[in-house]
């Protein structure tokens, strides 16, 4: 595997958790601090503008990738991530 070794933790998601995925664009220029402030913004979308705003704004030249996940109700927990996509197949 190119010598890499993937770093994996299982998580137990709870309805009302937002777990953020991330590159080092971001994490290397913005404090945990100010990114859990950011991502206590309720929109969604306007926290994830909001921390790559903050990525360019403390001069990072690295790619600023971004992803957020909200942890909703309403799905069935055994079904397969596919099952709970809006789109059918
Ligand atoms: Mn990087």
């Amino acid at each position: 595997m190119n010598g890499l070794t993937p770093s994996v933790r299982r998580v137990r998601a709870q309805v009302g958790d937002r777990l953020l995925l991330c590159s080092d664009g971001l994490s290397d220029y913005v404090d945990e601090r100010e990114i859990a402030q950011l991502l206590r913004t309720s929109d969604r979308h306007a926290a994830l503008s909001q921390l790559v705003d903050a990525a360019l704004r403390n001069g990072s030249r690295d790619n600023v990738t971004v992803v957020i996940a909200d942890v909703l109700p309403g799905q069935d927990p055994q079904a397969g991530w596919l099952d709970a996509l809006p789109y059918p197949a």
